[in-house]
């Protein structure tokens, strides 16, 4: 992966797949300021949000992630990764967010109790705020009570939930369980997502949907809000 002539390397000098390519190893670095550049560069040569997400950082992060699988990076490399990939989300963020019209709805999404994995839930939030919705988000490791609590104080019309860990991923039926005992569950779309879900447990939990990635979700939520108020 990287090496230590990257000192040497002008980002702006590089063609787009190699600047691509770059910010991978740059991601792998935990390099803020590489990632916030070569963000910058990509979106001034023309690249949509959409494109340098997913081609510059995503894959970059699924690399981090196969590695920290294999044992190669540990936690506190995954973290400065995580951290970088954060910046380039910033600078993104508004443009994939670019809407201006009337909010759809409202999402309440978090990280269940217990994980505090974040960076896929954020860009779950993003692309749904690019759809249109206004978006609570709770954070991480958050428990049933402030689910709840959230769900009465802002009266959304979707609740969302994410987990990384097959650890933590039973607590979504926790919290569906939860509001079917008072009798709200049908108040809400309830989406579910997360690297180690599938249709089969979003089913077993009581969900409405599970949804594979962000935009994926961006488009569950549009379709379920548009057919629960007979658009469809
Ligand atoms: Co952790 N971690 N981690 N980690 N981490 C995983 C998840 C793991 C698969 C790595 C591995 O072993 N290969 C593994 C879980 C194994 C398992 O449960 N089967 C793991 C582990 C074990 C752990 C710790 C236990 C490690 C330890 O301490 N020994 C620990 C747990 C801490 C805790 O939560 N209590 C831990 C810690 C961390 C860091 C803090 C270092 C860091 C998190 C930093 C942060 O999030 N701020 C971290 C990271 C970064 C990862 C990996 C490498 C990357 C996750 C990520 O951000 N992916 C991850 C390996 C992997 O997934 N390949 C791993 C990029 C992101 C864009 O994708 O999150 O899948 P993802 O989100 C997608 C979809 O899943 C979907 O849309 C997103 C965007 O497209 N989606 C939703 C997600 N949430 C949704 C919600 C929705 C809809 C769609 O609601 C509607």
């Amino acid at each position: 992966m990287p090496d230590e002539h990257d000192d040497d390397i002008v980002l702006s000098a590089l063609g787009d797949d190699e600047l691509a390519l770059q910010m991978h190893d740059d991601l792998y670095d935990g390099l803020k300021d590489e990632i916030a550049e070569g963000t910058q560069i990509l979106l001034a040569r023309g690249w949509g949000p959409e494109q340098v997400l997913e081609d510059a950082l995503v894959q970059g992060m699924r690399i981090v992630g196969q590695d920290f699988r294999d044992g190669i990076l540990f936690v506190p490399e995954v973290l400065l990764a995580a951290n970088a990939m954060k910046v380039g989300m910033e600078i993104l963020r508004p443009l994939l967010a670019e809407v201006g019209a009337e909010p759809i709805g409202k999402v309440v999404i978090g990280t269940v109790k217990g994980d505090i994995h974040d960076i896929g839930k954020n860009l779950v939030a993003i692309m749904l705020e690019g759809a249109g919705f206004e978006v609570i988000d709770l954070g991480i490791n958050t428990d049933v009570d402030e689910y709840l609590a959230a769900l009465e104080e802002h009266r959304p019309v979707i609740l969302g939930m994410s987990a990384l860990l097959t650890t933590t991923m039973p607590y979504m039926k926790v919290v569906v369980d939860e509001m079917v005992k008072r009798r709200i569950r049908d108040d809400y779309i309830v989406l579910v997502g997360g690297a180690p879900l599938n249709e089969e447990f979003g089913e077993a939990v009581g969900a409405d949907a599970y949804c594979r990635d962000a935009a994926v979700a961006a488009d569950t939520a549009s379709t379920l809000v548009k057919k629960r108020r007979g658009e469809l």
